[in-house]
Order: C-alpha cells, then sequence, then structure tokens
C-alpha cells in the first residue's frame, strides 16, 4: 500500500528551515546541543514501531527480542559511564526522571530541600506551580548573598531545622560547581536521602570535568541533551537497593511504553561520551565558558558569581546598561543571529518574563569545534549588538559577522 504522502513538503519545508537556523545562528542556549548524525539515525529508526511497555525479559507484549538488547546496552552503557550501580534509561525527560524518583522514595506531604528556582534550581525542584511543589512540601536553599554560590551553611541549618526526607541537588542556571562530598554529609547527619539531579552537567561528569555525584547521592538524574550531547530524554542512576522501586515508578507508576527509538540513541550518546576524546570536548565547554565570561566582563557587563566554572554564565545586565532587560537583550540578539534566553539572577528585581540577565551556555558551539578565539569574537559581538540595539543597520552587521563565523564552523552537512 502506498504511504498517503510521499513526502510532506508543509512540515519537510519547516525541518530545512530549521536546518538552515541551526546553521548560521549561534547557539548558545546553555541547554541546547548538536547531536551527532549517528544519534540523528537511531531517533530517526524503525525501533519507534515498537511497543515495550515493561522492562528487558519482563515486558507486556511480544516481539522484544531486539528491544531488549537494545535497553539492555543502554542500561549497561550508562553504568560503566558514570560507575552507577544501577540506571533507568526510560524517563522520557528530566522533569519525569525527577518525579520517578519522588514517586519511589516519597509520600506526599513529605519535607523535600531544593534549590531555589530563582536561584537557580528547577521547576521539578519544588516549585509551587510544579507538581512536585504540590505534592511535597519543598523548602528552598539558595546561594549567599555575597559571592553568590550554594550555601552550604544555609543549608545545613535548614536541613537540621527541616528534618527533611531527602535533599535536591543540582540547578539549571547555577556557574559554579556543586560539590556533592559536604551535601552527603548534610543528608547523612539528618538522615535524609540525597538526589543529585545532574542534567545540565552530565556531559562534565562523564567527561571528568566536574567531580562525579555517583558515589555520594543515592539517585542522579539527568538528562541526555545537554552537555552530554545525546537525544532529548532523560535517565535514573541509583544504588541497587532503590533500583526496584524506582523502576516500578516510572513504569508503571508514571509512563507508558518506552520510546525505544530514544533508548538506542541513548545508548550511542553514552558510547560516543565514553571514548578518550570526549574528555577534551568536555573540558573545551569549560575553558570556553570561562574565555566567553572573560570578553564580557571586559565588555562591562558583571558575571553573577564573578564568573564560571562549568558550561554557563549568569549575566546581570545592568552594570553595561541599566535598560537593558533580559528580555530586551534575547529579542535584540535574536535579531542579530544569537540565541540565548533571558534568566533571572539571584534575587533579581524584575519578573521572570522580563529579567535583568541572560543565561549564555558553550555546549553547542564547542561540538562546532570553536575555541577560545571564537569566544571572543562572540563576546564582541554580543556587547555591539547590544549597545546598538536601536540601530537595525549594526544589527545587520553582526548578523552577517555571526554567519561567516557560523559557516566556519557549520555542524550538520546541507539535507542533514
Ligand atoms: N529547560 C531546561 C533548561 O534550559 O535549563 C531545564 O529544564
Amino acid at each position: 500500500m502506498p504511504w498517503p504522502t510521499a513526502r510532506d513538503d508543509e512540515v519537510f519545508a519547516l525541518i530545512d528551515r530549521e536546518l538552515e537556523r541551526q546553521n548560521t545562528t549561534l547557539q548558545l542556549i546553555a541547554s541546547e546541543n548538536f547531536t551527532s548524525p549517528a544519534v540523528l539515525r537511531a531517533t530517526g529508526s524503525v525501533l519507534t514501531n515498537k511497543y515495550s511497555e515493561g522492562y528487558p525479559g519482563k515486558r507486556y507484549y511480544g516481539g522484544n527480542q531486539v528491544i531488549d538488547e537494545v535497553e539492555e546496552i543502554a542500561r549497561r552503557r550508562a553504568c560503566q559511564l558514570f560507575g552507577a550501580e544501577h540506571a533507568n534509561v526510560q524517563p522520557h525527560s528530566g522533569a519525569n526522571a525527577n518525579i520517578a524518583v519522588y514517586l519511589a522514595l516519597l509520600q506526599a506531604g513529605d519535607t523535600v530541600l531544593g534549590m531555589s528556582l530563582d536561584h537557580g534550581g528547577h521547576l521539578t525542584h519544588g516549585s509551587p506551580v510544579n507538581i512536585s511543589g504540590r505534592l511535597y512540601r519543598f523548602v528552598a536553599y539558595g546561594v549567599t548573598k555575597s559571592d553568590e554560590r550554594i550555601d552550604y551553611d544555609q543549608l545545613r541549618d535548614a536541613a537540621l531545622r527541616e528534618r527533611p526526607k531527602m535533599i535536591v541537588a543540582g540547578a539549571t542556571a547555577y556557574p559554579r560547581i556543586i560539590d556533592p562530598a559536604p551535601l552527603r554529609e548534610i543528608a547523612d547527619e539528618v538522615g535524609a536521602l540525597l538526589m543529585f539531579d545532574a542534567a545540565h552537567i552530565a556531559g562534565l561528569i562523564a567527561g571528568g570535568a566536574h567531580p562525579n555525584p555517583v558515589p555520594y547521592a543515592d539517585v542522579v538524574t539527568f538528562t541526555t541533551h545537554k552537555t552530554l550531547r545525546g537525544p532529548r530524554g532523560g535517565c535514573v542512576l541509583s544504588r541497587a537497593e532503590h533500583a526496584k522501586a524506582i523502576d516500578s515508578a516510572m513504569f508503571p507508576g508514571l509512563q507508558g511504553g518506552p520510546l525505544e527509538h530514544v533508548i538506542a540513541a541513548k545508548a550511542v550518546a553514552f558510547h560516543e561520551a565514553l571514548q578518550p576524546e570526549f574528555r577534551e570536548y568536555a573540558s573545551r565547554i569549560v575553558t570556553n565558558a570561562q574565555a566567553l565570561a572573560a570578553t564580557l566582563a571586559g565588555e562591562g557587563f558583571r558575571l553573577v558569581s564573578g564568573g564560571t566554572d562549568n558550561h554557563l554564565m549568569l549575566v546581570d545586565l545592568r552594570p553595561f546598561d541599566a535598560d537593558c532587560t533580559g528580555k530586551v537583550a534575547q529579542e535584540v540578539l535574536d535579531r542579530a543571529g544569537i540565541t540565548l534566553n533571558k534568566n533571572t539572577i539571584p534575587d533579581d528585581p524584575r519578573s521572570p518574563f522580563v529579567t535583568s540577565g541572560v543565561r549564555i551556555g558553550t555546549p553547542a558551539v564547542t561540538t562546532q569545534g570553536m575555541d577560545a578565539n571564537e569566544m571572543a569574537e562572540i563576546g564582541a559581538l554580543i556587547a555591539r549588538a547590544l549597545r546598538h540595539r536601536d540601530d537595525d543597520a549594526v544589527l545587520a552587521e553582526v548578523r552577517a559577522d555571526v554567519n561567516v563565523l557560523c559557516g566556519k564552523f557549520p555542524p550538520y552537512a546541507a539535507g542533514a
């Protein structure tokens, strides 16, 4: 039987346009990256056709002999990459990974410590608008006012006061190393479980650029598409004692059929991250972020916490130009071919829709092969665009320079 459409021009024209956008503009959103052709191939494979509720060797439907091997390889490689006792590779997203862990290890109403969203945490770390904040009693910790780094003393005081069942570590907009050792000590002191959400930094951990939380945490969750450079999805690593509870919470507790094409792509990404050159990639992400941060500081921007030791920086725009909000900066830079996101800075007087800052990340430009020279160029282009944000001619010049720069480092061949 012929397919209803040999080619859906309406959708494929849009995919071609998005490829063009990714190839010709700068991708500086800290949570984005370019996946390899092998990851793309697995994601677009026939594995998408198969239903496989359950786990390898224990499925509800037949025909899962091949799928079992795929998921087993993904689990094995995840454990090998991070030195974990157990991996669940089925989460459709980082949010699902986190919620499944809560379902597995907490009761509704339990007290949990999590980093406050406006100090760099995540919606699933107890935001009142997220199911995490509605089902559990989250108490927020944050960064110290003076140095804008996680305040482990404040965290310990909160833990002693609140006696949480779990401490959640990890962030989406925090530019410094999160040290798992003091977190474990605090958790032990109050008898709490420790969950480390490594979504942003999984690739930095895999590549040896950041400390591995697996030996310290009861559970580590992460997404596979950020610094780890795999397909869009999530993963949970845990100690063996929690494996059964987490697997049951993921399925049937939270999700239905797993996305085995994505799981295959996760396995491919884990394999790529196990290669020696991934260490070089992880370290280059950080040196690039530091180079870009230094350029921006030289242009008059303020770096939250004074700089970065990971893949991202939070930029306070006010010293550069008090009237340039994060919202304005994002829109202006979009017009100049530079993609990033507005972001609140700690204790931001502006709302999350306006903000006084932007978040900038280097995973994608590093994948393209750019180094410190290009970071200096990008920093100067950002400053130029924002300084002349009402001048369309200058924005067009910046856009043209971005085009030339991207042309030297195309992430994908045309027609990919
Ligand atoms: N949306 C992700 C980020 O950009 O950090 C977090 O879920």
